[in-house]
């Protein structure tokens, strides 16, 4: 099947309906996606605690490009294209590493890590360095967590900063350390994995480790103010008063959303118990049952951030039927493992999580791609979160094809 107009595609959808196929199948309307909408908006790379120190990087693939994503002398973290200014290479093969220079592999062209070519052999008098540095790419840390936009103008990122900085702040993510991380690839469509995350439809009859703790009220995690629920009012206000930003704050494009919402009971952290996973509190959350703030940023990522630990996830696509999820588990930078907190106890839970999510969304790619596929009705009730992702993307995608790029 050929795509040659995404739009009439996007325009075809029913309202509160599943996407048509070609959005979950399609190479040509995928490859769209990966120009119009994943090469323009701002993309979450890592969390700050994942380059500890002057020289750590991670590469990020975003279809055909690839991004170094490295911490400076500094202390900033900036991205370059993984791409030699000679004759092309790739500076870094690795998903994540540590040097002191950014030195490619093939003739050694050395650069610094502000991306500087600060050395080449014998490329002749006239050859100047400053010509050749590597090419950049927008990066801001916000609230500890790296974002890239590979657009030549990214979208503004003022009010998202803002927002993240009393939402996120008492977490202290960029003080926390790294105490786990699982990349696992799903046989899926992005956007089924994001439309999974978005509902908790399934959680009752899939997540048995996840439910001892997480409730399913759709009025909790649904698309809507949390305070249409009696604990989720309860909560924010206690939250609130505490000082503790907790109060449903979504953008007016609906991009992003915080949201604080209390866990089931005396639970206080994604574990088998309910206790704490971690003995160390992070940052300046006032109490322990503090519950999670929810934190999304449409296309790639959820995060979940309590008094104990704080969750990233991270979402990228590999093909129209593959994406990759990273998890990250971060923890109080003095925390020791197997004094403070025990590994398999703080990820048993999420581990668990993830893979019977990765199962359900791959039963739903092969469903969406069989030609008995015909998009279906969410309920009011339960999925407004999916419809609410979901219009995003048609708003932002058709946005995008429509809006003609700057000089790329
Ligand atoms: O991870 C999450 O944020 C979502 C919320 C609802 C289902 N899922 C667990
Ligand atoms: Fe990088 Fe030659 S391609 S040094
Ligand atoms: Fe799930």
């Amino acid at each position: 099947m050929t795509v040659s107009d995404p739009l009439s595609i996007l325009q075809s959808r029913r309202p509160w309906h599943s996407l048509p196929q070609q959005c979950y199948t399609d190479p040509g309307l995928y490859q769209q996606e990966i120009e119009a909408l994943w090469s323009r908006e701002w993309i979450f790379a890592a969390a700050g605690p994942e380059l500890p120190k002057t020289g750590n990087y991670v590469t990020v693939t975003i279809g055909a490009a690839s991004v170094i994503v490295v911490r400076g002398a500094d202390g900033i973290a900036r991205a370059f294209h993984n791409s030699c200014r000679h004759r092309g290479s790739r500076i870094c093969a690795a998903r994540k590493g540590a040097s002191a220079k950014l030195v490619c592999p093939y003739h050694q062209w050395t650069y610094d890590l502000d991306g500087r070519l600060l050395w080449a052999r014998e490329m002749g008098a006239d050859f100047n360095p400053a010509d050749h540095g590597l090419g950049a790419v927008h990066c801001r840390e916000i609230s500890g967590m790296i974002f890239i936009c590979l657009a030549e103008t990214a979208p503004d990122t003022a009010a998202l900063e803002q927002a993240a900085a009393r939402y996120l702040a008492p977490h202290d993510l960029p003080n926390l350390k790294v105490a786990h991380q699982s990349t696992i690839v799903e046989q899926a469509n992005w956007k089924l994995v994001l439309e999974n995350n978005r509902e908790c439809y399934h959680c009752g009859s899939n997540h048995p480790s996840l439910c001892v703790t997480f409730p399913d009220d759709p009025n909790l995690v649904g698309a809507d103010d949390s305070t249409t629920s009696n604990a989720g009012l309860a909560h924010v206000e206690r939250c609130e008063a505490a000082g503790l930003p907790a109060r449903y704050l979504i953008d007016p494009s609906e991009q992003w959303r915080f949201v604080r919402i209390p866990f089931l009971g005396d639970a206080v952290s994604y574990t088998m118990d309910g206790k704490a996973a971690v003995a160390k509190r992070i940052g300046t959350v006032p109490f322990a049952d503090a519950g999670s703030c929810l934190y999304f940023h449409y296309p790639n990522t959820w995060n979940h951030f309590l008094s104990d630990q704080v969750l990233t996830f991270r979402v990228l696509p590999i093909s129209p039927t593959e994406t990759e999820v990273t998890t990250t588990w971060l923890v109080h930078k003095d925390a020791q493992e197997g004094v403070d907190y025990d590994l398999t106890r703080l990820t048993e839970v999420w581990i668990a999580t993830n893979n019977e999510d990765r199962q359900i969304v791959e039963e739903n790619q092969k469903g969406v791609a069989s030609p008995g596929y015909i998009p279906g009705p969410y309920s009011q009730v339960q999925e407004g979160g999916v419809n609410q992702f979901v219009d995003w993307y048609c708003n932002a995608f058709a946005k995008h094809l429509t809006t003609p790029m700057a000089a790329e």
